[in-house]
This record gives C-alpha cells, sequence and structure tokens, in this order.
C-alpha cells in the first residue's frame, strides 16, 4: 500500500511483486536511475554557480548545440546503467548508435534496453528554467546471450514495461510508471531521499490550459490553427489559459497536475514535429495514459506506432482526454 512520505527506495521493494516476470533486476534498474538522477540534480543546482553552463562545443546527432551537462548527463546515466548487470543496451537521444554493453563476463544475458533523453530542454539551462529527464524501458526481443540489436529498441511504445522523467524543478521530482499507475516522489535535498508526495496521479479528463509554441502558427496545419483559435474563444471555460515552458517535461508535469493539453504538431517547416518517438513521446505518452489522460500524434495512438529508426520524430498532441479527442476532431476535418 502506497503511503505519502515512504521513501523511493520502500516503495520499489514493496511493489516489486506487481511486475511480471518479477526477478528484482528491474527493481534495481529504477534504483540506478534514482542514483544517477540524484547526481545529475546536484550537478543542475549549482549550474549558475561553477562555469559548467555553456557549450560544450560539440553538436549532438540532431545537429543541435550539445551544452555541457547533457554531456554530464549523459554520461552519469549511461555509466550508472552500464555498472549494473541488468541492462544490454541504451540508446540516448546525445549518441548517434546505441550503446551495446556485453555485462561482466560478456556473455549478453542481461534483460533490459532502456531509451533515454538524459537532459531534456537543456537549452534552458542557462535562464535557471527547469529541465528534466525522461526514460523508457523494455525488455529485448532477441535471444539473451547475444548481442543487443536495434529492433530491441525498435520496440512499440505499448510494449514499455516502465517509463517515468525526473523533472529538476523548484525541487526535484521522479515521477514513473511500471503499468500500475503512476506515482510521484520528491527530493528532500538535505537527505538525498525520494518521497513519495504524488500517489496515483491521475491527469484531469478535462483542462483549461493550453501548451504549444504559438510562433509556428503560420507553419502549423489549419486542423491545429482552428483548434487554437477555438481555445482562444469566448464560451462556457474558455478561453483557455496559454502556458508553455519550452521544456516538455515541465509542461506535461504542469498540465498533468492542474489539467491541460500539450501540443508539438508538425509543420510546413518539419513535417514531424521535433519531439522524439523513442525517448520523449512514449515514455511520456505511457505515463500520460497510466494516469487517465491520451496521448497521440493527431490520428494515431502515440504508443501504437512502430518506430522504424532510433531518432525519428513525431506530432506529439497530449494531455487531458477530452481536450485531445477535441484537437483530434479539429485535426481530423483536414
Ligand atoms: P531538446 O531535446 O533539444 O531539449 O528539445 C526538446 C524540447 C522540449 O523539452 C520542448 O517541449 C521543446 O523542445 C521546445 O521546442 P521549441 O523551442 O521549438 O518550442
Ligand atoms: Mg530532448
Amino acid at each position: 500500500m502506497a503511503r505519502i512520505n515512504q521513501s523511493l527506495g520502500e516503495f520499489i521493494i514493496e511493489n516489486q511483486k506487481e511486475f511480471a516476470y518479477s526477478s528484482g533486476e528491474l527493481s534495481r534498474l529504477i534504483n540506478s536511475i534514482r542514483l544517477a538522477a540524484k547526481m545529475v540534480n546536484h550537478e543542475v543546482n549549482k549550474a549558475g554557480l561553477v562555469d559548467i553552463t555553456g557549450s560544450a562545443g560539440g553538436v549532438n546527432t540532431q545537429g543541435e548545440d550539445q551544452q555541457k551537462l547533457d554531456v554530464f548527463a549523459n554520461d552519469v546515466f549511461i555509466r550508472t546503467l552500464t555498472n549494473r548487470e541488468i541492462v544490454c543496451g541504451i540508446a540516448s537521444e546525445e549518441n548517434e548508435d546505441y550503446i551495446t554493453i556485453p555485462g561482466n563476463n560478456s556473455d549478453h544475458k542481461n534483460k533490459y534496453v532502456v531509451l533515454i533523453d538524459p537532459l531534456d530542454g537543456s537549452s534552458n539551462i542557462d535562464v535557471n528554467v527547469s529541465v528534466g529527464t525522461i526514460f523508457s524501458i523494455y525488455r529485448r526481443i532477441t535471444p539473451m546471450g547475444t548481442p543487443v540489436q536495434e529492433e530491441d529498441f525498435l520496440q512499440p511504445g505499448n510494449l514499455q514495461v516502465a517509463a517515468g522523467y525526473i523533472i529538476y524543478g523548484t525541487s526535484t521530482m521522479l515521477v514513473y510508471t511500471t503499468g500500475h499507475g503512476v506515482n510521484g516522489f520528491t527530493l528532500n535535498p538535505a537527505l538525498g531521499t525520494y518521497y513519495l508526495s504524488h500517489p496515483n496521479m491521475q491527469f484531469p479528463e478535462d483542462g483549461t490550459i493550453y501548451s504549444v509554441n504559438e510562433g509556428n502558427y503560420v507553419h502549423f496545419p489549419q486542423g491545429i490553427k482552428d483548434y487554437i483559435k477555438y481555445c482562444q474563444q469566448e464560451e462556457g471555460n474558455r478561453p483557455y489559459t496559454s502556458r508553455y515552458i519550452g521544456s516538455l517535461v515541465s509542461d506535461i508535469h504542469r498540465n498533468m497536475i492542474k489539467g491541460g493539453i500539450y501540443m508539438y504538431p508538425k509543420s510546413s517547416t518539419s513535417q514531424n514535429g521535433k519531439l522524439r518517438l523513442l525517448y520523449e513521446c512514449n515514455p511520456m505518452a505511457f505515463i500520460i495514459e497510466q494516469a487517465g489522460g491520451k496521448a497521440s500524434d493527431g490520428v494515431t495512438r502515440i504508443m501504437d506506432l512502430k518506430p522504424t529508426s532510433l531518432h525519428e520524430r513525431v506530432p506529439f498532441i497530449c494531455g487531458s482526454k477530452n481536450m485531445v479527442e477535441k484537437a483530434e476532431e479539429f485535426i481530423a476535418k483536414y
């Protein structure tokens, strides 16, 4: 039974039996993410104090400037996940190819693959705005005892065994699901312990917040333009409030608590939008659905999309069920 103020460590142990094929490995995997998140949190919090902000000089796979903290977070998560005998492969936003982890005896006996965006929204760091980590976990599908393959990473979101995010905000929270609802834990920085603060999180069925980068309005498809106008019309509980941080985890976290819709649609300048299916949209969609919300590309459920490449992008419309369905109605008109 989840108890407010229960520590994440206790919670993981108590709920281990909920996992199918429970052997303790998934618990240990989440534990290692918890540890890495504490290390990243420590670094993020002192970003303004030491000369650690700014570009690391490199560019990542998508040609974007890599921030030093992106590199740091990527290293920490990869190192922490590699050190346990649980994960056979990692795909990260910051690495073009997936990483194969042979295991201590090089026997390729580890079961899980992790897909991760180690520090999402990192362009916000220099201005002291919240950033996040997003992770997605699958059981491998290729035979144990052989090196992990790309197909182990290209599984549809509906096969995820766990997913979560960490938000480095006014306080640091770890929110995750193993398919049995969503629970949120807040870090007590003095003790270095996460405590259950948001048990059984629920996406309100309806809401009054819409989150979209309206600067891209002219490039949006007509259905999205019409839906935005609908949000702004005066009728019933509209006009809605516009809130957009530009940090996916924070925007969705807020909407999950208050009720709202988040959209990163396709546009005339980017046919598939911006967000990455495997380590941004799928894990967020799993959490959102587990909390009673909805996530689609405007037409198809995100978690039913069949991935074709590690870094592919998809349009992303998610949030309160009724709001997403309304947006889909507008999109379907064209
Ligand atoms: P990143 O992975 O390069 O950090 O980009 C993802 C971020 C999301 O957190 C956010 O929702 C979105 O990009 C904002 O994009 P834009 O600035 O185009 O509105
Ligand atoms: Mg990202």
